[in-house]
């Protein structure tokens, strides 16, 4: 496979990182189904699941009271975030003797750039990530997963390949062997709407998906067809971006069908909005804007953004102020394809984390609004 700019790039992701380390942290749980989460009498939903829980069907973004009917044995525990932060940072510690270059892209997950280390020697790159899962085991008891290509997508789509405690190369020769085989869903950009219209397509896999002309994909997929063009012959040059400064937290889906139902908006954002909840409770941050996205039928963008005097951490505040904006927003009267929250103007949150954030809406400042148009 043709590659620009051949690196040694690594992704490491952690073996079921919040299960894993509750077992680590408590014999009695090892070898037993753990899901760590919400309350599974309440609406939370599943962060994450042991690999004995897993067996069981329980998956993470499951709502808890179905992982609870799939897995009645199973052990529910509420995240301690402070604790995986403080290992997340000595994980990250120990990526930081080997090179500067590491992007972190959750709290488990990192990208290594490894080139100036080992040039295009992706079997010495090997060896390194072989290293670097011995002294996370020695540091922390836990394991990793690691995947070893020439660009970042595959490095990705390598460490899943074999998980838990893996390690897979991917070489220029493998990679289309390795794409060939791929589900679409699993390669970078595809979510769960782009797959099941690839599926409607009778397309399955890279080999399938490698079939489709530029020209079919861009008409199916715009400007984001081009990249799956190039990410399933194997092609991406983004580089490895360490330290970016962080400006918003966000989430968005698009519905399997432009709706126009409200209650069933509503359910959406509430998921969204924990989802975007949980991050700034990992990142201990929290933030004075919130933005919610939408778009149209026919892919018009627009933004509604209120701000607030304390900054926002939890899903109730967030919903409180996203609520009249989405009955702003419907009140046009159009089918919407896509809904996003982003919480902006971030900044420390003080105290020992966003759940506890108390808002009272009269301490709540103007609506500000914005409206763009693509
Ligand atoms: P992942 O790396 O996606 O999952 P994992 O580490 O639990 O399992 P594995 O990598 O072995 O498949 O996510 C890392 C952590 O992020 C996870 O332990 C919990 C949290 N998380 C959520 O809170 N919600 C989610 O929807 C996902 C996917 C992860
Ligand atoms: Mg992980």
């Amino acid at each position: 496979m043709q590659e620009q700019h051949q690196r040694a790039i690594l992704h490491l992701d952690l073996d079921a990182f919040y299960a894993s380390v509750e077992q680590r942290d408590n014999p009695v749980l090892r070898g037993r189904p753990v899901i760590v989460g919400g309350d599974p009498q309440g609406r939370g939903v599943v962060a994450t699941a042991s690999y004995e829980a897993r067996r069981f069907g329980v998956h993470s973004a499951q709502p808890c009271r179905q992982a609870l009917q799939l897995c009645p044995d199973a052990v529910f525990l509420r995240p301690r975030f402070e604790v995986y932060r403080a290992i997340s940072q000595q994980i990250q510690a120990i990526y930081r003797r080997y090179t500067p270059l590491v992007e972190p892209l959750a709290l488990d997950e990192v990208y290594l750039d490894i080139t100036s280390i080992v040039g295009e020697d992706l079997a010495a790159a090997a060896q390194i990530a072989r290293a670097i899962k011995q002294e996370i085991v020695e540091q922390t008891q836990l394991t990793a997963s690691a995947g070893v290509s020439y660009n970042k997508m595959l490095a990705k789509v390598a460490s899943a390949h074999q998980k838990p405690n893996g390690l897979t190369v991917i070489t220029p020769q493998q990679a289309s062997a390795f794409l060939d085989a791929l589900p679409v869903g699993k390669i970078f950009g595809v979510g769960e709407v782009t797959e099941a219209k690839f599926k409607d397509l009778g397309i399955f896999y890279g080999r399938e998906l490698r079939q489709l002309s530029l020209e079919r994909l861009q008409e199916l997929f715009g400007k984001r067809g081009t990249d799956l063009y190039r990410f399933v012959r194997g092609e991406d040059n983004r580089p490895v971006e360490p330290e970016r400064e962080r400006k918003s937290v966000g989430q968005e889906t698009t519905f399997e069908r432009d709706t126009m139902d409200r209650e069933e908006m509503l359910a959406v954002l509430e998921h969204l909005t924990e989802q975007v909840a949980q991050r700034l409770a990992e990142l201990e941050i929290a933030g004075k804007t919130i933005t919610l996205k939408v778009r149209w039928h026919d892919f018009q963008l627009v933004t509604r953004s209120k701000s607030v005097a304390t900054p926002l951490g939890d899903v109730q505040a967030m919903m409180w102020c996203l609520r009249p904006l989405l009955g702003q927003l419907l009140a046009a009267n159009r089918p919407v394809h896509l809904l996003g929250v982003t919480v902006s103007n971030l900044m420390p949150q003080s105290g020992s984390g966003g759940r506890e954030l108390v808002q009272t809406p009269s301490l709540w400042g103007p609506a500000d609004e914005e409206v763009s148009e693509l």
